[in-house]
């Protein structure tokens, strides 16, 4: 399997922490810059967005949620709280980025964006929200569900883009939960800073 990304993709991340929390084993990563459009990406996916799986017989896969989703089949959610707990952190990652890419990404001397107040809005209020019962503790070796493990990428990856946010507005007891997703070994060897080495395997 190969899988397209980029280091400080939150959502090729989740993908990266499905693979080793569920034992995924020979997944070759392609490193690539969404934003250029480059050939190799545009090829097997026309949106040029990461993460995107090419399965050994070539068959692709694109967006972030079905791939986990294929890589976690055999613990799909079964209940409605398990898609609810889905939903919230798909949206918090899918918000998160917006916020940054629409601050990054906007040419310089314009007047800032609607949607970065906007965004900033969403992100406090559900930051103050959340509460332990959104972001279970699991022990090391048990491995977390998908909606655990996509909520912890979403609240890690603010961590590192608004950290300020997180300080302000996160539940002290939610910061304690997070902690101990931070330290599993899926979240250490998938950081902005380790994966900025892109190395070929995982
Ligand atoms: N909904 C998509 C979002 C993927 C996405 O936006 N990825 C970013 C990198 S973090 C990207 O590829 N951006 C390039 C672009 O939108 O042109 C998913 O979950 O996979």
């Amino acid at each position: 399997m190969k899988l397209y990304l980029n280091d400080t993709s939150p959502f090729a991340r989740l993908i990266l922490i499905c693979a080793l929390e569920y034992n995924i084993k020979e997944m070759e990563l392609i490193w690539v810059d969404p934003w250029t459009m480059p050939t190799n990406l545009l090829a097997i996916n026309p949106f040029s967005t990461v993460p995107v799986l090419q399965l050994d017989n070539g068959d692709v896969l694109y967006e972030s949620s079905i791939i986990a989703n294929y890589l976690t089949v055999n613990s799909t959610p079964a209940t409605l709280l398990d898609y609810q707990r889905l939903a919230l952190g798909k949206m918090l990652i899918e918000t998160a980025f917006r916020h940054v890419s629409l601050a990054r990404y906007s040419p310089e001397n314009a007047t800032l964006h609607p949607f970065i107040a906007r965004t900033e809005q969403v992100i406090k209020q559900v930051l103050q929200a959340l509460s332990e019962r959104d972001l279970p503790k699991f022990s090391a070796e048990v491995t977390p569900d998908l909606a655990s493990l996509q909520l912890a990428v979403a609240l890690d990856y603010l961590v590192f883009r608004l950290p300020n946010l997180v300080e302000a507005y996160l539940p002290i007891t939610v910061k304690e939960q997070l902690s101990y997703f931070q330290l599993r070994r899926s979240f250490a060897l998938t950081t902005p800073a380790i994966l900025g080495v892109k190395s070929r395997y995982l």
